[in-house]
């Protein structure tokens, strides 16, 4: 059997990152593509914007002042879901499970992309994403070498739509006590794999992906951009590096600019999949910062974008999902093939 006829029916498929299924209903989409350019308002943003909390100079809502930065900045979140000064604490009522917690120690930061308030990853220079890159590997280093922390997660919230406050170009970066549900899945999955066969679940998906070449949207000496066999969301990508390391650390040098060089075309390419400024939340999964050495782990990040078929129509996790498993309509080779037809010239730059 192959995959050319499993798309020709319903079909589930193996995440082996989360040991999950996904469903896939191709025949849903047997209808012509119907993926459209919805001419997006341009980009009304101005340069600065004197109401922003992240532009250079300007108050944040807290009341202390930005400094006049010119590359990136980062601070600790004036809102910040975590703190470090938590006393260890455990409620197990009844010793069954039930009502179960524990506190949790960690801190949430804020990292400006760059002091223009117009741009986002796409629209910026490799150089300044490289600046970007390099405060993710010493925030990660930092972070992760304080003992009461034991994971880094670095991502950003792109778009309203996803529930970003504000278009200024930034990034979060949250750092915990405990290993969170996803990262611990994946930890976990690879774990067992590496048992197993003795070799890195990420590093053979890769040369598998390699030797398909169905599913590779574009890559670079260090890096693979790829929407995985088990996506979900309609245009996911999951970005691996060629090299096996556990996190950003050896990611330096023209392995850096590769880094900052793969983020601007996957950006660029959504874009131009609907000449839209793409929404998304993507992160970055480097190896827990829990002192173990984690042969087991491969750096990747997940870019889970929303939209479906347009600049508004949108893919909901709702009913099923919810209730069941994932479900998607269009095959991830499919989704692959639009990618792949996405200029990595941005659309802004070819009016
Ligand atoms: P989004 O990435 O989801 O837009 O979140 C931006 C963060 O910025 C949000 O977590 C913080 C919010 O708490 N923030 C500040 O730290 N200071 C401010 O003055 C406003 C927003
Ligand atoms: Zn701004």
């Amino acid at each position: 059997m192959n995959i050319e006829k499993l798309n020709a029916m319903p079909h589930r498929r193996w995440n082996p990152l989360t040991r999950e299924w996904v469903l896939v209903s191709p025949q849903r989409t047997e209808r012509p593509w119907q993926g459209q350019v919805e001419k997006a308002a341009a980009s009304a943003a101005p340069p600065y914007d004197p109401g922003c909390y992240l532009c250079p100079g300007n108050q944040r809502a807290g009341g202390v002042r930005n400094p006049d930065y010119s590359s990136t900045f980062i601070f600790t979140n004036d809102f910040a879901a975590l703190r470090q000064d938590v006393p260890p604490a455990k409620l197990d009522e009844g010793n069954r499970g039930l009502l179960l917690s524990e506190s949790e120690a960690g801190t949430c930061k804020v990292v400006c992309f760059s002091p223009r308030h117009d741009l986002t990853l796409s629209r910026m220079s490799v150089p300044e994403i490289e600046a970007v890159v390099g405060v993710w590997t010493q925030q990660h280093a930092e972070l992760g070498a304080l003992p009461d922390i034991n994971y880094v997660q670095i991502f950003e919230n792109r778009g309203e739509i996803m529930g970003c406050s504000n278009p200024h170009p930034h990034g979060q970066i949250w750092a915990n006590q405990t290993v969170p549900n996803e990262p611990r899945k994946e930890q976990e999955s690879q774990q067992v794999y590496f048992s197993k066969h003795g070799s890195c679940l990420i590093c053979d998906y890769l040369e598998v992906e390699r030797k398909a070449a169905s599913r590779v949207v574009c890559e670079n000496e260090h890096f693979a951009a790829l929407v995985p066999f088990w996506a979900v969301w309609p245009f996911e990508i999951l970005l691996i590096s060629k090299k096996h390391a556990r996190d950003f650390a050896p990611f330096n040098g023209t392995a850096r600019t590769a880094l900052a060089d793969i983020l601007k075309r996957t950006t660029t390419r959504y874009d131009n999949l609907f000449e839209v400024s793409f929404p998304y939340s993507m992160g970055f999964h480097p190896a827990p910062t829990d002192g173990d050495q984690h042969p087991e782990w491969h750096f990747h990040a997940h870019f889970y974008p929303p939209l479906l078929r347009s600049a508004t129509v949108r893919k909901f996790m709702v009913g099923y999902e919810m209730l069941a498993a994932p479900q998607r309509d269009i095959t991830p080779e499919l989704a692959v093939s639009r990618l792949r037809e996405a200029s990595e010239v941005h659309y802004a730059d070819r009016k």
